[in-house]
């Protein structure tokens, strides 16, 4: 049973990495969560979502934070504003939505540790598809200073793209 475990932990960990592992319900792709500084007690986590079926994003979770919010962040009469996605983030099917820096992401709040670059960090979505049938995918996020693989464009707001990131390369789809 040992090796059974292990080879589902190492399914699972592949799964983070991959589209559409079996049963996964919505797919992520170059997900990355920003590093930060000691004392930081917040940081964004970001990803390309693809839900086989219409669903939402209704939640997250993390070890390392202890409030984990669906995060918007927009301009409200010229100043830069980030509020909580009430009622869940729409992911309509096979339509890809992205959280980036400068709109939505996964704001990680009351840190317990530094998210370190290069690191890796466990995070749960939580997912509510339109009958109300809740779904979960475990992730581990690498952790960098900027989107991996240059993928984008730097948001405006966004100035950490100064510098090409030494981040790993992002899941390839
Ligand atoms: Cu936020």
């Amino acid at each position: 049973m040992k090796l059974k475990s292990l080879l589902t932990a190492m399914a699972l960990a592949a799964a983070s990495l991959s589209a559409f592992a079996a049963g996964e319900a919505v797919e992520v792709q170059n997900a990355w969560a920003r590093a930060t500084v000691k004392g930081q007690m917040a940081t964004g986590a970001f990803m390309t979502l693809t839900a086989k079926e219409g669903t939402k994003l209704v939640g997250a979770a993390s070890p390392v934070a202890g409030v984990a919010q669906v995060h918007e962040m927009k301009m409200d009469g010229g100043v830069m504003k980030m509020a909580e996605v009430k009622g869940g983030l729409e992911l309509p099917a096979g339509k890809a939505v992205e959280l980036k820096p400068g709109g939505f992401h996964v704001m990680l709040m009351d840190l317990k540790e530094p998210l370190v670059k290069d690191s890796t960090v466990p995070v749960t979505l939580m997912f509510k598809d339109a009958k109300g049938v809740e779904s979960k995918v475990e992730l581990k996020m690498p952790v960098a200073m900027a989107a991996p693989g240059g993928m984008g464009k730097p948001a405006a707001m966004d100035h950490s793209m100064h510098g090409m990131p030494a981040a790993k390369p992002a899941a390839k789809p």
